[in-house]
């Protein structure tokens, strides 16, 4: 009996050991094991043997993410170019990642052996010397992996040795045709996994504008508490700006949005990656939400005692939380860029932390141009590039004059473009009217307080143009309409929007 105590006392000492192994090892059970390298910038050719280092990489992010769990794993390398990714299991794979963590940019995926993004840690693995090639896009290790830690589904498209996506956050040419048949991570593999893929299934259509994209999933890791992570750019310039606005000030606006299964779980987000311009940047005010008291304030630096946050959102006029997020707007609009990226350390109430990306998949370089507008059947007027400023309507100070008789008016314009100059094909544009009980504009007279009255889709009628006819109602809820501000916009999954805005008085 005392031998059956004793041996009972005994297993249950060897199950408790047990225990404590895999709550140490982070996989939820099982054996992990270790990835190591050494990053460095240089040179790479088609051959391994000719793969040059050059020069030490520190201060880069080595993000890696299990193909099958989604976890992410954020190392930092250190002043010899060293990292060290832990706790991964064994026999998981994973896909690299390269972020410069000095400018906040995605730089590149690794490619093993020339031609594969899978890792498969089918042991603790050593990747020896790691070359980035900055000319290429791309990084891989000086000296070949074995077969079997090569996993073979991510085996991507390449154009002379480089992943056909690398250097263009995932865009085209290298489009797929049909449903993509690649792996989870990477299902157009152009060897871009979807984080850093502004066009995961290579449709040529941008994820924003991708329904079933689940862009807000991407930067989410394995995450159980955080479900969504969007930032998104916008760019609402007046009519007047049109042509100018680009050599103007705090005009783009960057809204960071996080969402939760309990939002009152969360005690703090700061960002651990962040692009260089952010130091100038300040806070805007949001119309949907109000911010916890230690947000710093409409104007103020989003850096605060050297550290940027994002902040605990209420609904508009109450204590109840419905997500974390950050308005800020950035000094020049040409300072955000494709490719820039964002990593946030969320803190929870039970001291847990955990790291998850939202990634700028393209920008608002400009905005859609008028080109011809239309009174209630009146004449066409054609817009002069060059004479944007002078247009009446251009800017609340000088709004368009209409008469009771109009009702409805026709705008032409342009399509908005992206850093590369390329036209947004949305396919899902709307316009924006707010009505003002007086055409001074003024904040207090205006009359759908945050409700935004989409009257109509716009027809796309080819050559990059797009029309629509916008009603003009005398009155809107009880109340004598003066004032009309008309905003376009290209409505995306997360809120982009690029637009310009007429002001019209009656
Ligand atoms: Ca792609
Ligand atoms: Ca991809
Ligand atoms: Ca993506
Ligand atoms: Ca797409």
């Amino acid at each position: 009996m005392r031998k059956i105590v004793f041996y009972s006392f005994l297993l249950l000492l060897v199950l408790l050991v047990a225990g404590c192994g895999q709550s140490s090892s982070g996989g939820g059970g099982g054996e992990t094991v270790t990835v190591t390298g050494q990053l460095s910038t240089g040179t790479i050719s088609t051959s391994i043997a000719s793969v040059r280092a050059q020069a030490v990489a520190s201060n880069y992010v080595v993000v890696a993410q299990d193909v099958s769990s989604k976890k992410l794993y954020s190392v930092v390398t250190d002043g010899s170019g060293n990292f060290q990714i832990s706790g991964v299991p064994k026999d998981a794979s994973l896909v690299l990642s390269l972020v410069d963590n000095t400018t906040g940019k995605y730089v590149g995926p690794v490619v093993f052996n020339n031609d594969y993004t899978g890792l498969t840690c089918t042991g603790t693995t050593s990747l020896g010397v790691i070359v980035f090639d900055s000319s290429k896009g791309m990084a891989t290790p000086s000296t070949s992996l074995e077969a079997g830690k090569l996993n073979s589904s991510y085996k991507p498209r390449l154009s002379s040795g480089v992943p056909v996506g690398a250097r263009k956050h995932g865009k085209g040419p290298g489009t797929t045709t049909g449903t993509p048949t690649g792996p989870s991570l990477d299902a157009d593999l152009d060897g871009i996994p979807n984080l850093f893929d502004a066009d995961n299934n290579g449709n040529g259509v941008l994820d924003e504008f991708d329904s079933g994209s689940n862009l807000e999933k991407e930067g989410l890791g394995s995450s159980s508490k955080a479900t969504s992570v969007i930032v998104f750019p916008n760019l609402k310039i007046d009519l007047q700006d049109t042509e100018s606005f680009i050599s103007q000030t705090y005009k783009l606006f960057l809204a960071f949005e996080i969402d939760f299964a309990n939002p009152d779980n969360v005690s703090s987000i700061v960002l651990t990656t962040i692009p260089t311009y952010a130091a100038n940047c300040v806070f805007d005010q949001s119309t949907a939400y109000d911010f916890e008291a230690s947000w710093p304030g409409e104007g103020a630096t989003w850096l605060q005692s050297g550290q940027y946050h994002i902040y605990k959102a209420y609904q508009k006029g109450t204590t109840n939380t419905v997500k974390w997020a950050s308005f800020i707007r950035v000094q020049n609009a040409t300072d955000i860029n494709a490719g820039d990226c964002f990593r946030f350390l969320i803190t929870y109430t039970d001291s847990s932390t955990e790291e998850i990306y939202a990634y700028v998949n393209y920008v608002w370089r400009g905005i859609p141009k008028l080109t011809c507008y239309q009174f209630s059947g009146g004449t066409a007027v054609n817009i002069t590039p060059g004479t944007y400023g002078s247009v009446a309507g251009g800017s609340s100070g000088n709004p368009y004059t209409i008469t009771t008789g109009t009702t409805e008016a026709t705008y032409t314009f342009t399509k908005p473009s992206d850093e590369a100059g390329s036209y947004i094909d949305a396919n899902n544009y709307n316009w924006s009217c707010f009505y003002y009980s007086s055409a001074t504009f003024a904040p207090g007279s205006l009359i759908n307080n945050n409700v935004d009255e989409h009257l109509t889709t716009v027809t796309d009628i080819g050559g990059n143009q797009l029309q629509t006819t916008v009603a003009l109602p005398i009155t809107y809820s009880s109340t004598t309409v003066h004032g009309y501000r008309l905003e376009v916009e290209a409505n995306s999954l997360t809120g982009d929007n690029s637009s310009f805005t007429i002001y019209l008085g009656r």
